[in-house]
């Protein structure tokens, strides 16, 4: 028998209305919302109104599980809204590999059924870690780990579609200081992200791959989601805005609109284009960080919000043609980003610091020299909001070993996020 991974899905707060399931109306009332994250057993705290009394579900949806269903059930009873209390019994398996499950709640009341859908993720519990991993080649399985490594028994955003490997990024937490990872689909799948167990065509039926990065453009506090074009397209940088939804409701995705786009390089150059987005300037408002990928130069330009370019320089020899990762995050200590970059593959793994105009801060190499995977790059709090650091993943043909760094190359931590693996690893860590 199947074995199933929702033990560690994230704990939802569903709230029933007298609405038809899927209308997302419901309210975004602060007090129904706040997903909880729990191991296995954790309980699902439904709201559900039904006066004279019901019975709520909770069920795997799909009809090859009709046998198993419901995996539990609770009485609702009394005028208003009761909060009833839904356990659910499959223990995760270790080591993950499941990824999201099509789960739902149902209440009937009275002659009256109303089924809310909602998906669960194989999702953490106790801490949800700082330094975030998606395998360079193969399954999009995310991991958080703190910088020593120790995993937070998180994961698993994604991925419906196929494709292999992913781009990842970390967000800002709001509402629920729910750990907001964005996974971009890697190569052979269908140009799209994920963002709460939800899907965003950045570049729809592209193959090439999605980077990401997030970061607050305008200043209003909600940090948008930038996306680049993996290699194969052109250079399009994309800006994605939350405009309106929650992504604590299930059925209520946050709605994400275009709040920009541009070509970041030569519409020609088909190389792809990472991203990374961070206020170099100090202003309020964050920049978008962009490198070039590989067959270009390594060229990295930073742009506002609309896409004008603020700055731009070279970040290897020119004639290097691997590639640059980009990353950024303030590791001088004066408020204001510093770029982080990355060689591609054909380069050592040579990660070099700038500030914002390309004066050179600080260089070193993340692993042997001799290794010629390249490098790729991320930047903020892997250990505590008080300590800014480098996060690196070895690049293709490399293990998953990523470090925690300081801004000169001094390690303060390290791991493997996988094992077996010798396709690198993509990292991201909290902003
Ligand atoms: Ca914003
Ligand atoms: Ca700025
Ligand atoms: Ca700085």
């Amino acid at each position: 028998m199947r074995r199933f991974a929702i033990g560690l899905l994230a704990a939802l707060f569903v709230f029933f209305t007298a609405t038809p399931a899927g209308a997302c109306s419901i309210p975004l009332d602060p007090l129904s919302i706040g997903p909880v994250a729990g191991a296995s057993g954790t309980p699902i705290q439904v709201r559900a109104y039904c006066p004279n009394g019901g019975q709520v579900f909770l069920r795997l949806a799909g009809a090859q599980y009709a046998s198993q269903n419901p995996i539990d059930s609770a009485p609702v009873s009394g005028d208003g809204l009761t909060t009833v209390t839904l356990y659910n019994k499959y223990a995760p398996p270790l080591g993950g590999g499941r990824y999201m499950f099509e789960m739902e709640v149902t209440l009937v009341c009275g002659s009256g059924v109303v089924s809310v859908p909602f998906l669960a993720t194989e999702q953490s519990t106790d801490s949800f870690g700082r330094v975030y991993t998606v395998p360079g080649d193969g399954q999009v399985n995310v991991r958080a780990f703190d910088a020593a490594g120790a995993a937070s028994r998180s994961v698993n955003f994604y991925s419906r579609v196929g494709g292999r490997g992913g781009t990842i990024a970390a967000m800002t937490p709001f509402e629920s200081g729910y750990p907001n990872t964005v996974t971009g689909s890697g190569p052979g799948a269908d140009g799209t992200f994920s963002w709460f167990g939800a899907v965003y065509g950045a570049y729809p039926g592209f193959p090439g791959g999605v980077n990401v990065a997030t970061g607050d453009l305008d200043g209003d506090g909600v940090d948008e989601i930038v996306t680049g074009a993996g290699p194969g397209g052109g250079p399009h940088v994309r800006v994605f805005r939350r405009t309106a939804g929650n992504p604590s409701i299930p059925d209520c995705y946050p709605r994400l609109a275009e709040a920009a786009g541009f070509m970041a390089y030569d519409t020609l150059f088909a190389g792809g284009v990472n991203v990374a987005v961070a206020d170099v300037d100090n202003d309020g408002k964050a920049e978008i960080i962009t490198g070039a990928g590989a067959g270009g130069r390594p060229h990295v330009r930073v742009f506002d919000e609309r896409g004008r370019v603020k700055g731009e320089f070279m970040a290897y020899d020119p004639a290097f043609r691997g590639g640059v990762n980009v990353a950024a995050a303030d590791l001088m200590g004066d408020d204001s980003a510093d770029i982080v970059t990355g060689a591609g593959p054909g380069g050592g793994p040579h990660v070099r610091v700038f500030d914002r105009k390309g004066k050179a801060l600080a260089g070193f190499y993340a692993y042997a020299p001799s290794f010629i995977g390249g490098v790729f790059v991320a930047a903020g709090h892997a250990i505590d909001a008080s300590v800014t650091s480098i996060v690196t993943g070895a690049g293709p043909r490399g293990g998953p070993h990523v470090r925690v760094l300081t801004a000169l190359g001094t390690e303060l931590g390290g791991f493997y996020a996988y094992q077996n693996l010798s396709a690198g690893v993509r990292v991201a860590v909290a902003p």
